[in-house]
């Protein structure tokens, strides 16, 4: 045998204790709304200390999955520890117990270090006692006493001794198991991570807008089927951030204070802000971690108060050029002042498609500002704005080895055909292609796309909506023959920038390369 018995009971004590743990404290917490389930502590302590290369490695891998690829991670490398602990443990029990219940005390030191509420670290303390008592209940069941060789004792040996009872000792074990997955599967952690955008705990009654967002022209959304939507419905928006669990912030003791390089410090409430003249604008919002040919980008219409009317009444000194946006969580963005202060639509937003903000999205109010990544400008759950100079501060993935400046670039991507399609062709060998175009504040001139290595051909556009959202473009190409054949897209802006084809990482700044899709046709 490759493990011997006693190894391998131990090890299967440890691993269902610490599945009993998770398990269990998960399932309390979500009894009790408790903030404190143990996958979830764990795994924001670690999201700030996670080499950017692999966190934005694991988004570009899990897309907004991440976070609920960290949680799975953190359960699986939890169980194994728990093995481990277990492996040795027959001969010495106290020890596994002693280091068992440590652990599983860390989420409760993190919590209570971070000025948690006692109350939340129930979940982690029943999950302890219920974990430990699985370890003992295993451990008895699966204690072989041994002769002087080593070898298990049968039965006739000595009455007094117990007994391996390996039925009981699988069933237990099973028991555990599935205690452990269901508890996982159906608590807190996973009702938080799955939760969708709808569910806003929300009162807050937005304004009609003092300006609304123009009309959408009828040419400006093409009707092909699998083509993403102009305007990306609040569900599906992509959501990234380092919060497992976004903040709850009342909106009505919410404010907002401008400081730092200013003649005139502001601190503004939500109720003043609602009573300015707010304005409505169809904006795209991209991430610097979306892959060639990703999701990470979305298109909605937000409500909100230009930043430029507030850094206008806090009058910023000369020598700032950079406002550092704080949020309520500690993250922080570093945006060009003139950018904030030019006649673009930069918004301290507390409204999306007609609805108040999601609380995923930055509830009660964040920022976006057209042509800048998220990374740099679109602080959710923001507080302050801050002021001051490239040169003095970093934002919060600057000092990750991110760049301080973010102007998106011109970028594709197809659509249609899906990768792997089987596409019929219509008379005379027609197919057709479609997908999205983007570059912020620039807008879209042109959109080329080529059929495996033919000549560039130009695609046709949908309607500019404004400059500040993506565009969508479809093209129709002739006498395809059966096969398998690449389609590729790029862009060219409004300045004539044409999209960069050299494939490069993200970091520092995004990603670049031709997007390309691989369908056959029948
Ligand atoms: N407070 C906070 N704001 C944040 C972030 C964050 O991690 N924390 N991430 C930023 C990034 S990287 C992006 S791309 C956008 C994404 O906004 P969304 O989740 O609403 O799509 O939010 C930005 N605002
Ligand atoms: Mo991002």
């Amino acid at each position: 045998m490759l493990v011997e018995r006693r190894t391998l009971r131990g090890m299967i004590a440890g691993a269902v204790a610490a599945a009993v743990y998770f398990g269990s404290a998960e399932i309390i917490a979500g009894a009790f709304r408790a903030a404190g389930a143990p996958l979830l502590i764990l795994g924001q302590m670690i999201i700030p200390v996670v080499p950017t290369s692999v966190i934005k490695a694991a988004i570009a891998v899990f897309g907004t999955h991440d976070k609920v690829a960290l949680v799975i991670t953190i359960l699986v490398v939890g169980v194994m520890i728990g093995g481990l602990i277990g492996r040795r443990s027959i001969e010495r029990q106290l020890l596994a117990m002693v280091l068992l219940a440590g652990l599983g005390l860390l989420p409760v030191v993190l919590l209570l270090g971070s000025g948690g509420r006692p109350a939340d670290a129930l979940p982690a303390v029943c999950g302890i006692v219920l974990g430990i008592g699985t370890y003992l209940g295993l451990i008895r069941l699966g204690h072989v006493t041994t002769d002087s060789r080593g070898a298990p004792t049968h039965a006739g040996g000595d009455e007094t001794r117990p007994r391996p009872d390996r039925r009981a000792f699988v069933a237990l074990a099973g028991l555990g198991a599935g205690l452990g997955i269901a508890g996982v599967a159906l608590g807190r952690s996973a009702a938080v991570l799955a939760r969708s955008t709808s569910a806003t705990l929300t009162t807050l009654v937005l304004p009609a807008p003092a300006t609304s967002a123009p009309a959408i022209p009828a040419g400006a959304q093409l009707q092909v089927p699998g083509l993403a939507p102009l305007i990306t419905g609040t569900d599906d928006f992509y959501r990234i951030d380092t919060l497992l669990v976004p903040p709850v912030i009342d909106a009505s003791t919410w404010s907002l204070r401008i400081h730092g390089m200013v003649e005139n410090e502001v601190r503004i409430t939500m109720a003043e802000l609602l009573e300015l003249p707010i304005e409505e604008h169809h904006l795209s919002l991209t991430c610097v971690s979306n892959p060639v040919g990703g999701d990470l980008i979305g298109t909605a219409k937000w409500l909100g108060l230009p930043v430029r009317e507030l850094l206008a009444r806090a009058r910023p000194m000369p020598g700032a050029d950079m406002v550092l946006s704080h949020s309520d969580d500690g993250f922080s963005a570093s945006t060009p002042l003139e950018v904030l202060t030019d006649e673009r639509a930069a918004l301290v937003a507390v409204g999306m498609n007609d609805a108040p903000l999601p609380r995923e999205h930055g509830f009660p109010a964040r920022l976006v500002v057209p042509g800048l990544y998220g990374f740099v400008s679109a602080t959710k759950w923001v507080t302050e704005l801050e002021v001051t100079r490239f040169a003095d501060q970093q934002a919060y993935w600057t000092r990750r080895g991110w760049s301080s400046h973010g102007t998106v670039l011109v970028a594709s991507r197809v659509d249609v055909p899906r990768a792997g399609a089987r596409v019929r062709a219509g008379d005379g060998g027609r197919v057709v292609t479609a997908g999205m175009a983007w570059a912020q504040h620039t807008g879209i001139a042109e959109v080329q796309v080529r059929l495996d290595n033919g000549d560039w051909q130009s695609a046709q556009l949908g309607e500019e909506l404004n400059i500040d959202t993506w565009r969508q473009w479809r093209h129709e190409f002739d006498g395809v023959e059966p096969g398998t054949h690449t389609v590729t897209v790029r862009a060219t802006d409004a300045q004539g920038t044409v999209q960069i084809s050299e494939r490069r990482p993200a970091i520092p700044g995004s990603a670049t390369g031709l997007h390309d899709r691989r369908f056959s046709v029948e």
